[in-house]
This record gives C-alpha cells, structure tokens and sequence, in this order.
C-alpha cells in the first residue's frame, strides 16, 4: 500500500512540513529534515500519524444566489425535464428572479451557510461565479458578496463573470442583444475589480458557439482568461471553441467528442466534471474519461454549487460520486480537488504541498488516501491550515 500511495498521491510516510510566513518553507521525510532548520522552529506540532493533503479548492460554483428550486425537483420528480422546465421560464429564470429581489445584505446570509459547509470540509479556495443576475447591477452585487465572503471567511475566493448564463426575461427573443448588454457590463464590473475571469453557457438552451466567441472576444480584449460550460446538454462545440482562447477549464463534458477534448489538450484547458449535476439531472451519459486520459487532460471535480442543478456543498461527496459515477480512481478524484482545481483557476501557487507554495493544507484522519473517496456522508477533517494559521 505504502509504494502504491507513494506512486499514486506523492504521499511521502513520516513526512515533515515547515511553514514560514504563510508558505511552505520546507517538505519531505522527516529523517531528512535539515538540523539547522528544525532549530529555527518557533512551534512544533506533532499530527499524530494524520494524512495531509493540499486544501481543497472548489473550481465551480454558483455559490451566490437567492432561494431554492425545491418545487421545481418537484415538477421532475412528477416528470419534467430540466430543459422543458427552463424552456417555459422556470430553471435559471426563477433564480434570477429571486436573486433580484434579494438585498446584499441577504444573498450574503444565504452564501455564508453553503460555503461553511465547504470549509468544514476543508476546502481552502473557491471559485464563486455570478449569472444569476443578469444586469449590471444585479451582477456586481453578487460579484460584491462573492467577494465579501472571502473577506469574512479564511477562504481564498475567486469570482468568475457568467453574464452569458441565461437569456433574462427583458431579453426574451433578443439574445443578440443581451450579448451586447454583456459586452457592456463585462468592461464595467472588471474596472470595479470585481472579475477574475470570464465563463459562459454554450447549450441550445443558452447561447451559441458563435455569441460566446464575442464574449470571449472581450474577455481576451481585457486580458482576462475564460472558462466554459460546454458539452454538458448536447455537443455545442463549446470545448474546440474555448480551446481556441486557451481556455482555463472547459466543464461539465458529458457530450464531449474527439476533436473537442485533443483541442483541450493542445491548449492546456482542464476538463471539469461535475458530477452532482449529472446525479441531480439524472443524465445518463458520462464524460468521456478514457478519452481524456488517453489525451492527457488535466481533469478536476467540482461541487457545480447551484440551486438547479446541483445543490450541493459537499466536495468530499464528489470525490465519491466522480469514482462510483464517471469511475475515476481516487488519486484522480483528488488531483481533481487539488492540484487540477487550482490550475482550472490558474493558480500556480496552490494545489500540492510543496516548498514555496502557500501553506493550505487539511489534516484527516485517516489511514490513507483512498478512504477521502472511498466514504460518503464522512467527514474526516481534523484541522483545516489557510495561510500557516489553523482556521
Ligand atoms: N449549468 C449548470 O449546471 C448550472 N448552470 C449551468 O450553466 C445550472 C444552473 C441552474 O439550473 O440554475
Ligand atoms: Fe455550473
């Protein structure tokens, strides 16, 4: 088991980890820890024979929202579908209404719960996209708290703009122009600070390749980098697309082919599955996995935290659901919450234990790595570490 994990995970066994200012000064065997160094230690904690692994980084969510579609499970559970619900202006149409009508003040009490959920389970960094907003204000306000909850929290958040989520009902039949009105705001809310990158939703129930091309037209005219929900209804050409402006991730995937996942490839885009919302929607087809191993691209998992599709703020439950659904072995589940998740947010500081890198790591108890996949409903956290400091 030691040499599989060791191959597998990296794991070293008896490992040592010294942190300074907030980085990772120092990592490996504890027999080879320099003297000189251990000296230089002001504290020294003895984890008693835990398992330490980078903290986790949710790459997808749409953590910011207002209510919940509990009725509309209902409708699916009495036989409609997702798209036939969205199509007659229930799905992302009702959340935007009830994310309108929310204050500040209120979108901000709803997100805390969710993403303390997250911590508890160690999860460290966060991408938080808007879209439920769909105008300038009601984008930036929920840009706003995205960004108040990485304030308030030890938790590093990133905020990703999806103005090009779904058609609003001001909108309706004109989404060439609701294109235009995100071309408009995508310049404004970056100039307030508040966007980190930009995504958007090729579906036949959203926009086409040819709409997302122009929002990513602009994003690139700003210098900031895209991601896409591509392939995950139907084969939009979303992934080939994206990989054309070097997309950081391309999620979702169900309906991935050949030519999309070599443009990934050739890119370096990652491949985010998402598999709550191919549980919650009941779909049947899974991403193409062998072909995105066979392809050698970087693959990560995520929550996809959203009231329709995924309402789910556990990421331990996706590490077991990418294994049980889309089988992935374990140590790729992990590289999905880790080391994969922070290059589909394109952190190159995060993501492995390693010495320079920021010092986020989880304690668990457990006696190796597999059993983070393995349970579910489990929570073997111990101690969460953000920054150098226990949280
Ligand atoms: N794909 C998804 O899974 C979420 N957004 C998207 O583009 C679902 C959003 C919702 O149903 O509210
Ligand atoms: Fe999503």
């Amino acid at each position: 088991m030691q040499e599989h994990a060791a191959q597998a995970y990296g794991l070293i066994g008896d490992a040592a980890l010294v942190v300074r200012d907030g980085r990772i000064e120092w990592i490996g065997a504890r027999a080879a820890l320099p003297g000189a160094l251990e000296r230089e230690c002001g504290e020294t904690h003895d984890c008693g024979g835990a398992l330490v692994t980078p903290g986790l980084v949710d790459c997808h969510t749409h953590l910011v929202h207002g209510g919940n579609r509990a009725h509309e499970f209902e409708s699916r559970l009495r036989g409609a579908s997702y798209e036939q619900i969205a199509r007659s202006g229930g799905g992302i149409a009702s959340t935007v209404r009830s994310t309108r009508d929310a204050s500040e003040e209120q979108l901000l009490a709803q997100a805390l719960p969710r993403l303390r959920a997250l911590e508890n389970e160690g999860v460290t960094t966060i991408e938080i996209k808007s879209g439920y907003g769909l105008s300038h204000e009601h984008e930036a306000k929920c840009l706003r708290v995205a960004r108040t909850l990485g304030v308030l929290e030890d938790v590093a958040v990133r905020t990703t703009f999806l103005g090009a989520h779904a058609l609003p009902p001001e909108f309706a039949g004109r989404a060439d122009d609701y294109v235009d009105e995100v071309l408009r705001m995508l310049p404004l809310l970056h100039a307030e600070g508040l966007v980190d990158a930009v995504d958007a939703f090729c579906e036949r129930i959203a926009f086409t390749a040819s709409q997302v091309e122009r929002v990513f037209d602009a994003a690139r005219a700003l210098g900031l980098p895209v991601k896409l929900h591509a392939e995950q209804l139907s084969d939009s050409g979303g992934a080939t697309l994206a990989a054309r402006f070097q997309a950081l991730s391309c999620d979702h995937l169900e309906w991935l082919d050949e030519t999309g996942a070599r443009a990934m490839a050739r890119a370096g885009s990652v491949a985010v599955l998402l598999p709550g919302a191919f549980y919650f929607l009941r779909e049947t087809r899974v991403p193409p996995v062998a072909l995105l191993r066979e392809q050698r691209v970087p693959i990560a998992v995520s929550t996809d935290c959203n009231p329709g599709s995924s309402p789910c703020t556990s990421l331990l439950l996706m590490l077991n659901m990418a294994c049980t659904l889309f089988r992935l072995m374990p140590e790729e589940a992990l590289a999905g919450v880790t080391r994969n998740a922070a290059r589909a947010l394109g952190f190159t500081d995060r993501g492995t234990l390693a010495a320079g890198l920021r010092a986020d790591f989880v304690l668990w108890d457990v006696r190796e790595p597999a059993e983070l996949a393995y349970a579910f409903g489990a929570n073997p956290r111990r101690l969460t570490v953000f920054g150098g400091r226990p949280r």
